[in-house]
C-alpha cells in the first residue's frame, strides 16, 4: 500500500539525514520497539469475507515493510509515492509494460546493460519500440513521434558517467505530452532528485546506494501522481514481481544510513578520479566531479553540492590486457559487478555488465575494451587512492614487457629460444 508521506504545517521540513533515519519508521505500537518488526506473514486475518482486520490482506499486494521502505524513499525522492519491486530491473520491465502495444520509447544511448537488454530483446514481444541516442538535449524532437510515450534518461550513465540535463529534456519531453523516466541509480536521492528537476518517474536498482550493503537485490519506483500511482501499482500486484518482507526490511535500515555512506564515497571517488587523472598510465577519466568533465555544469546544477557520486570509469594504457590485468591487482576493491556498496569494487564493462551490446554499439558511447569502472565505498580514501596507483603501476608496466617479451620472441611466437 503506498500512504503520501505525512506533511504536517507545525513542523519545520526536514532535512535529509533525519528523514532517512525517521520516514517511514514508526515505532512498533504494540511492544513499543523501536525498529519495526519483519512482517513475515504471507496473510492477514479477515473478520468477515472482503473485511479485513487491518488494512493487510496477501503480502504480495502489500505489506508493512515494504509500505515502510517505499514511504523513506519517497521522501528522499521528494516523491508523493513509492512502489517497490523484486529488482531494478523489475521496475524497469513494469514501467514499459505499462505503456499500450505499439508504443516508442526514446532512450539514451549508454545505459546499464540489462536495461538495453530489456529495450532491445524484451520490450518488442508486447510491441514497444525503443530508439536510442547517444545526445538526447540536442535532437529528442527530432525522434518523438505520435506513438512517443517516454524518454528513459540514466544520468549519470552506467558506465561512461555522462550527465543529461534532466530539466532540459523534460521541457521538451512535456511540450510534446511525453513523459520522462530518470534512473537515478548512479548517485542515490542523496545526490540528486530528479522529480524536482521535471521528470514524472525516477527508478532505482535498490540493489545499489540505497540499500548499500550488497546483500539484497530490489528496486523502486517514484512518481508524484495518482494515474501513475494506481497503474504502477496494479502491475506491481498483477506481474508481482515484489520484494520480499525481509528484503523490505534489510533495504529500509540500509537507506537510514544513505546520507553518511553517498557522502563519503563521492570524497573518496574525488580523490581517485583526481590520482587517475595525473596518472601517466591513463588515457582519459570519466567523473562528474572533475572539472574536466563535459558536463560538469550540469553536475553543479543537478547534484547535491556539484558532488560527483562514487562512480566513475577510466580508460587504461596497454589496452584489454592491461585493465583485465589492474583488475586482478587491486588489493582492497575487489573484481565483481554492481556498485553502491559499503565495499570498493571494479569491473570491466566491456565483458561484464555490458557485454550484451554489441561492440559498434558500446564503442560509441565510450565503452572500449580499455575502460575500467570503479565504484568508490566507504573505506579510507588514501588507502583507495594508493591501491588504485600501486595497481595501475603493475598493471601497465607488466603489460608492456609482456608485449615487448613477445615481439622480441620470448614467448617463442617468433623466436627460437625454448
Ligand atoms: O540489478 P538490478 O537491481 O535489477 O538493477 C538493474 C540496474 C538498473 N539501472 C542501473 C543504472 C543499474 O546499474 C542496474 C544494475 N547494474 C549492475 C548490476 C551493474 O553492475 O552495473
Amino acid at each position: 500500500m503506498t500512504v503520501p508521506i505525512e506533511h504536517s504545517t507545525d513542523t519545520p521540513a526536514r532535512g535529509f539525514g533525519t528523514l532517512a533515519v525517521h520516514a517511514g519508521a514508526p515505532h512498533d505500537p504494540t511492544t513499543g520497539a523501536v525498529i519495526e518488526p519483519i512482517s513475515l506473514s504471507t496473510t492477514f486475518e479477515q473478520t468477515a469475507a472482503g473485511k479485513p482486520v487491518g488494512v493487510y490482506e496477501y503480502s504480495r499486494s502489500s505489506n508493512p515493510n515494504r509500505d515502510n521502505f517505499e514511504k523513506a524513499v519517497a521522501a528522499l525522492e521528494k516523491a508523493k509515492y513509492a512502489l517497490a519491486f523484486g529488482s531494478g530491473s523489475a521496475a524497469t520491465a513494469t514501467i514499459l509494460q505499462s505503456l499500450a502495444q505499439g508504443s516508442h520509447v526514446i532512450s539514451v544511448s549508454d545505459v546499464y546493460g540489462g536495461t538495453h537488454r530489456y529495450f532491445t530483446r524484451v520490450a518488442k514481444a508486447h510491441g514497444v519500440t525503443v530508439t536510442f541516442t547517444p545526445q538526447i538535449e540536442v535532437d529528442i524532437a527530432e525522434h518523438i513521434r505520435d506513438n512517443t510515450k517516454l524518454v528513459w534518461i540514466e544520468s549519470p550513465s552506467n558506465p561512461t558517467l555522462r550527465l543529461v540535463d534532466i530539466r532540459a529534456v523534460a521541457e521538451a519531453a512535456h511540450a510534446r505530452g511525453v513523459a520522462v523516466v530518470v534512473d537515478n541509480t548512479f548517485l542515490s536521492p542523496y545526490l540528486q532528485n530528479p522529480l524536482e528537476h521535471g521528470a514524472d518517474i525516477v527508478v532505482h536498482s535498490v540493489t545499489k546506494y540505497i540499500n548499500g550493503h550488497s546483500d539484497v537485490v530490489m528496486g523502486l519506483a517514484a512518481f508524484n501522481t495518482e494515474e501513475l500511482r494506481e497503474r504502477l501499482s496494479f502491475l506491481q500486484n498483477a506481474c508481482g514481481a515484489v520484494p520480499s518482507a525481509f528484503d523490505s526490511w534489510l533495504a529500509h535500515r540500509g537507506v537510514k544510513t544513505l546520507h553518511l555512506r553517498a557522502k563519503q564515497s563521492s570524497i573518496n571517488a574525488t580523490a581517485v578520479a583526481h590520482a587517475l587523472e595525473a596518472s601517466p598510465h591513463v588515457i582519459s577519466v570519466n567523473y562528474p566531479g572533475l572539472d574536466s568533465h563535459p558536463h560538469r555544469k550540469i553536475a553543479l546544477r543537478q547534484h547535491r553540492d556539484g558532488m560527483g557520486g562514487g562512480m566513475l570509469s577510466f580508460r587504461i594504457q596497454g589496452g584489454r590486457a592491461a585493465a583485465e590485468r589492474f583488475c586482478q591487482l587491486t588489493k582492497i576493491y575487489t573484481l565483481a559487478e554492481s556498485l553502491g556498496g559499503i565495499e570498493s569494487l571494479v569491473e570491466l564493462p566491456s565483458v561484464m555488465t555490458h557485454a550484451g551490446i554489441p561492440r559498434d554499439q558500446r564503442e560509441a558511447v565510450g565503452v572500449f575494451d580499455d575502460l575500467v569502472r570503479v565504484s568508490c565505498g566507504i573505506e579510507e580514501p588514501e588507502d583507495l587512492v594508493h591501491d588504485i596507483q600501486q595497481a595501475l603501476d603493475k598493471a601497465v608496466k607488466e603489460t608492456a614487457a609482456a608485449a615487448t617479451n613477445t615481439s622480441n620472441g620470448v614467448n617463442g611466437v617468433n623466436g627460437h629460444g625454448l
